[in-house]
């Protein structure tokens, strides 16, 4: 050691840059924060400080291990990589010789790099000929993705960049807990804020970023589309829109007008419990905004309705003219460090590199060009994460190989994957400790952390950087790439696997990316490193990038965006007098998703060492909450006691439980696994509970 490394967080989609400095102090090693990649400049949140105990943890697996005797959660045995890496091969080689290609899967993740991600898809469709491959990301931006493709013609969650934020003058942030999710973006809002924004929260708790909003609107999960039809309705029955913008950039007007009509403020209050006078002073504020900003996320994303509601604030953006606009426009908030990438090169059912189609001909006939094969073996499309995890349940799926995603924590309804998981014939997980999913696994490969694997991510403004090794890989752990390139070769697929480095699984990525939506072409690692990252589309070298999408036309053929007339739907299990109340699920500052990492992060644990459930007063009081007291919470799948605390800062009938818990603490044992008919996406956000005093 003895050098600085500069590196990137492994958490959020903001990819803060951080330094890896020598320190005397044990483990010889600190992280501190980079003084100059602008996402955020000389800052990090808790985790990003925090983010080295997890890769020097002393659970980290350090060899591949094998159960002993086959037994599913029984004891491990170490084994050698040549006899896990055959092992392996041989067991897929049967399994695909019994039951067909298909019965093999791939669970991919979106902390994973561009290169990683890109590797997983060639592998599933090109080593294993499978159809059956999708990502944790279906759980996190399926919806959003969707809304943007059919809205814009392009899915790159925000159309502009982070710089932009400042110079807003109204900004709307629905189900989007901004300042503990992406922390580092809070001194942008605060800025804009300070120039004189106006910022307004749409959430049915307060929460730490609504705190800095001038208006937040309570309200009850699963009436996003209805508050913003009333929000539309004034826009326009007071002809407060962009007439010239909406005529000559947008098309579906007329649904749209129709669709919001009988929204009228005084139905919405009706509807929601929102003041009329709300409804209609934020849709005069943001109407008459010079430039308005309009961010999203999974509150009202991870929904069964979520790319409708998605698609309604996209309306709410583009009829008031803001897509397109410097210090304007539209962002759904990416979640997962490399979230953005991850969704764009191969690793989601339905896709090819570059945000190809699978079942698209010129798609198919192009990538597989790239990749030397014949286009017609290449398999059509899956089917998404979860409905994955249904196949296995059902049988038709014998086999699984599962990196970087944790999902027996983070699938709805957990009891059921958790059952599916215990029926596979083989689930291989490559990861870096014993997470709850490895616990039914056959085989645990020592996988690379981000301290470890080079490569580049695209973090949440579309600005696709680089990040180099920082540590070598501990123990007998090897580098994702590299391990399913070995793979590839055991399953008699290694001619189209051999790669020098990391850098070379790149060129070859942004060859398969050129042409397509998300275009790379233009990107060389040597580019990367001499520039603080670069926005696609870039398809050529001396193209600067893109950090405003829109500015001209839009995705489609004709340039023109879509809106569409949104009818607000009730959600999959409505409440009824069996299950009076709802439970909304989400994050808390101190903890990152599964929580395979941050529960192994004793700085991080302190502050948050299990979960609690925030419910209302009215509610504790009808409930009979003592102090002290705990609360069992019941759904139709499941029922859990957890830790309490009581607020005003929820809406009453509503009760939030963080998600980064297993076992006993997994509220995911209790949500509803409906899906959106479109992005399938699960309805983390909302399913009816009873709520008891526990006793
Ligand atoms: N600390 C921390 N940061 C993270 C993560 C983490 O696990 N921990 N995960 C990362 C990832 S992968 C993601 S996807 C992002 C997620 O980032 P966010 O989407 O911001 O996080 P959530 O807490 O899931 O949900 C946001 C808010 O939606 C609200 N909500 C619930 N139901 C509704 C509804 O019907 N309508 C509206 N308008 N709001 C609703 C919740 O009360 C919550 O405050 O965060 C990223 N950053
Ligand atoms: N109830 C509820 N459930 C939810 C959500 C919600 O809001 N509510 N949100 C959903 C969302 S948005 C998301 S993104 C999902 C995410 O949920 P998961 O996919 O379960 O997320 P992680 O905990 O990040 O799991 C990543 C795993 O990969 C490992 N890992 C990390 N980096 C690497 C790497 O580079 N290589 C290898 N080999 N392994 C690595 C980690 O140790 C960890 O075990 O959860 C979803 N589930
Ligand atoms: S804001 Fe996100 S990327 Fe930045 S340090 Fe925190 S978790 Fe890491
Ligand atoms: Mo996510």
């Amino acid at each position: 050691m003895g050098t600085t490394t500069s590196t990137h967080c492994c958490f959020c989609s903001m990819q803060c840059g951080m330094e890896l400095v020598p320190s005397d102090k044990a483990p010889g090693l600190a992280i501190k924060p980079s003084p100059d990649f602008p996402v955020a400049t000389g800052r990090l949140c808790q985790k990003g400080l925090n983010a080295l105990d997890h890769v020097l943890h002393e659970e980290r697996v350090l060899t591949p291990l094998v159960r002993i005797g086959n037994e599913r959660k029984g004891a491990w045995r170490k084994a050698e990589w040549p006899e896990a890496i055959g092992g392996i091969a041989a067991e897929i080689q049967r399994i695909q010789a019994k039951y067909g290609n298909d019965a093999v899967s791939v669970y991919g993740g979106g902390s994973l790099t561009n290169e990683v991600s890109y590797l997983l898809g060639k592998f599933t469709r090109v080593a294993l000929r499978s159809k059956y491959i999708d990502y944790n990301g279906r759980y996190c931006m399926s919806s959003a993705a969707a809304a943007g493709i059919r809205a814009f013609g392009l899915d790159r969650g925000m159309t502009f960049p982070l710089s932009d934020i400042p110079k807003a003058s109204y900004i709307i942030l629905a189900g989007t807990n901004i300042a503990e999710c992406q922390p580092t973006m809070m001194p942008y809002l605060l800025e804009a804020k300070k120039n004189g924004a106006k910022i307004v929260t749409i959430d049915p708790r307060n929460t730490m970023t609504s705190k800095s909003a001038d208006i937040h609107v309570r309200l009850q999960p699963g009436f996003d589309s209805v508050f913003i039809n009333g929000l539309l309705h004034v826009i326009i029955a007071e002809k407060l829109y962009d007439k010239r913008y909406v005529e000559e950039r947008t098309q579906g007007f007329e649904e749209l007008a129709e669709a919001v009509k009988a929204y009228t403020p005084a139905r919405v209050e009706e509807l929601t419990g929102i003041l009329e006078a709300v409804t209609r002073t934020v849709a005069r504020g943001f109407a008459k905004a010079e430039r308005g900003i309009v961010m999203t996320a999974r509150g009202l994303e991870q929904q069964s309705n979520g790319v409708e509601n998605t698609l309604n604030y996209i309306n709410l953006a583009l009829l008031t003219g803001n897509v397109g606009k410097p210090g304007a426009g539209y962002g759904a908030v990416t979640g997962q460090a490399n979230g953005q990438g991850g969704r764009e090169h191969g690793q989601k059912a339905d896709q090819l590199p570059g945000y190809r189609l699978i079942e698209n001909e010129a798609d198919r006939e192009y990538v597989a060009s790239v990749w030397g094969i014949d286009p017609k073996e290449l398999p059509g499309k899956g089917v998404s994460a979860y409905e994955m995890l249904k196949k296995v349940d059902e049988g038709e799926i014998k086999a699984m190989i599962v990196l970087g995603s944790n999902p027996i924590v983070s699938s709805p309804n957990a009891d059921l994957v958790e059952r599916a998981l215990g029926k596979l014939e083989l689930l291989v997980v490559v990861d870096m400790f014993e997470t709850e999913t490895a616990k039914y696994a056959h085989w645990l490969l020592p996988g690379s952390s981000f301290l470890e694997g080079e490569g580049t991510l695209t973090n949440l403004e579309g600005r696709v950087f680089h990040r180099p090794a920082a540590l070598p890989t501990p123990g007998e752990a090897k580098l994702d790439y590299v391990l399913i390139c070995e793979l590839a070769e055991a399953l008699g697929r290694g001619e189209y696997f051999r790669y020098t480095s990391i850098e070379d699984v790149f060129v070859e990525l942004t060859r398969a990316s050129a042409g397509g939506k998300a275009d790379y072409s233009g990107i060389t690692y040597e580019r990367l490193k001499r520039e603080h990252g670069v926005f696609w589309p870039c398809p050529s070298p001396d193209h600067p990038g893109q950090p405003r999408m829109f500015e001209e036309r839009f995705a489609y053929p004709d340039g023109k965006a879509k809106l569409f007339g949104i009818t607000p739907k009730l959600p999959a299990e409505p409440i009824d007098a069996d299950y009076p109340y709802i439970l909304t699920t989400g994050r808390l500052s101190n903890h990152y998703l599964s929580g395979a990492q941050t529960r192994r992060t004793p700085g991080l644990m302190k502050k948050a060492p299990e979960p609690v459930a925030e419910i209302h007063p009215w509610l504790a009081g009808r409930i009979g909450l003592v102090v002290g007291g705990k609360v069992r919470i019941t759904s139709r799948r499941g029922s859990l006691v957890f830790q309490v605390k009581v607020t005003e800062g929820i809406q009453p009938r509503t009760v939030f439980v963080p998600f980064h818990w297993g076992e006993e603490l997994s509220v995911n044992k209790l949500t509803n696994d409906a899906l959106d008919p479109t992005s399938r996406m699960p309805e983390f956000k909302l399913c009816a509970v009873r709520v008891e005093r526990a006793e």
